[in-house]
């Protein structure tokens, strides 16, 4: 039995540590800068406690947008030592870019959840969002920020978004990956330092040669002054995680807009189209789950990632019956468990205590709720609730669990894991 009062104390105590003045940092000492789309499921979480400082996390998250529109994965804390975070801002060197002046951040992208958690955000406070005109600033840079990725990112001719690196991704080591990383020439162990290991066991991270091929694409990428083209990017993937996402953002888009008095036509539109090329391009019928699309092979990928269910959080998805069936199927079991564990735990690559390879993550439970409850299957749903519940209480609000013991693993007091754990109590 959970102790919803205590575990809503404890989480609180979580987020608001993180928090930073005017953004939250992910983990003080695995992650102590701002991260794209930590900052969206934080503020999911942190509306709830202080509807003033989720507008904020947004808004500094979206102060360090790019002119090109886009919304940078980290946001450099200039406080804090260069050493505490590899790569760091003196690897990116986003100034050369962007001319001094401006925030330091990285030039890679996270998935598009922003403008859903911004929604969100002002349904927690309407009458404060109004009055500090939250969504009619917000709302240009959203509409930019997604721009990008239709204008900039649609590389396989599919009307899809095409991520460049697996940490554009979110979901950075996980099995689908491996084979358009495999074509990556890796860096050398020796000429860079990890500051991951000392902070997370090296059994719950990416290794060595997954990090080699990490830094060769994101030097690569600025070495080219982040231009967008696939001559540049050895890695340009269609991934069902990020696409899914900007579908689920343009229909709150939608929402936004109508609520500034803007048209919401076009949004609707997107979401409409989004989803079509999905079903179209990236499901696998036989499989009942999204893969992704490698645009240089032409292949698809990783049946087994849990972000071929994730879709579920589109409105009005034709294939929704059919993810619900695989995530109550024997490779994620979610109807027993309530966790969805990363990777399909019948697959040989599955690995329970690696990161993105198996363990099971707070914010994509979170989403595969909000799916599951958005496509009417509320027992489904409640049993994600409580386990995610009873999982951020028993492991402490780690980073990730283990999906078959529980066991926590990776960060310690980690702010989603926190943030989601306030939104699954409200
Ligand atoms: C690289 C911050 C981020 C998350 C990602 C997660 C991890 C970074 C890292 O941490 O990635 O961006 O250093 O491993 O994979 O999803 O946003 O919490």
């Amino acid at each position: 039995m959970i102790d919803q009062v205590s575990l809503r104390a404890k989480a609180s105590r979580v987020l608001l540590g993180n928090w930073r003045g005017q953004s939250t940092v992910p983990a003080g000492g695995l992650y102590p800068h701002q991260w794209s789309w930590d900052s969206a499921f934080i503020a999911v979480g942190l509306r709830h406690l202080s509807a003033l400082r989720a507008q904020r996390e947004l808004e500094s998250l979206f102060g360090a947008q790019w002119p090109d529109g886009r919304v940078p994965h980290i946001v450099f804390d200039p406080v804090t030592p260069p050493e505490a975070y590899f790569p760091g801002a003196d690897f990116w060197r986003s100034a050369e870019v962007l001319g001094a002046g401006r925030p330091a951040t990285s030039g890679l992208i996270q998935p598009p959840v922003h403008a859903l958690a911004a929604w969100q955000t002002f349904r927690a406070d309407p009458d404060l969002a109004r009055r500090r005109g939250f969504l009619p600033r917000l709302y240009p840079r959203l509409v930019a920020w997604h721009r990008y990725l239709i204008e900039r990112r649609c590389f396989g001719g599919h009307g899809l978004v095409s991520i460049v690196h697996p940490w554009e991704s979110g979901m950075d080591n996980s099995p689908a990956w491996d084979a358009p990383l495999s074509r990556i020439n890796p860096v050398p162990a020796g000429e860079f330092q990890r500051r991951d290991l000392d902070h997370a066991a090296a059994a719950e991270r990416p290794t060595a040669a997954d990090y080699g091929r990490y830094v060769r694409l994101a030097a690569t990428y600025r070495d080219h002054g982040y231009a967008d083209s696939l001559a540049v990017h050895a890695f340009a993937v269609e991934d069902p995680l990020t696409n899914a996402l900007l579908a689920a953002s343009e229909s709150a888009l939608a929402d936004i807009a109508a609520e500034i008095g803007a048209d919401p036509a076009a949004h609707r539109a997107a979401v409409a189209e989004l989803s079509a090329a999905m079903v179209d391009v990236l499901f696998d019928e036989g499989e009942g789950t999204f893969r992704s699309f490698d645009v240089h092979s032409g292949q698809s990928l990783g049946g087994g990632s849990v972000a071929g269910i994730v879709p579920l959080v589109v409105p009005g998805l034709s294939v929704a019956d059919a993810l619900v069936k695989t995530a109550v199927g024997r490779r994620f079991r979610i109807g027993e468990t309530g966790l969805p564990p990363s990777f399909d735990l019948t697959d040989e690559l599955f690995d329970a205590n690696r990161y993105w390879r198996g363990p099971v993550w707070f914010n994509i439970g979170w989403l595969i709720w909000r799916g599951l409850l958005l496509h009417a299957a509320h027992d489904i749903a409640d049993t994600v609730r409580h386990a995610l519940l009873s999982a951020a209480d028993t492991a402490g609000f780690r980073e990730y669990v283990n999906p078959i013991t529980g066991q926590g693993l990776g960060a310690r007091d980690f702010s989603w894991t926190a943030a989601v754990t306030v939104d699954l109590l409200a």
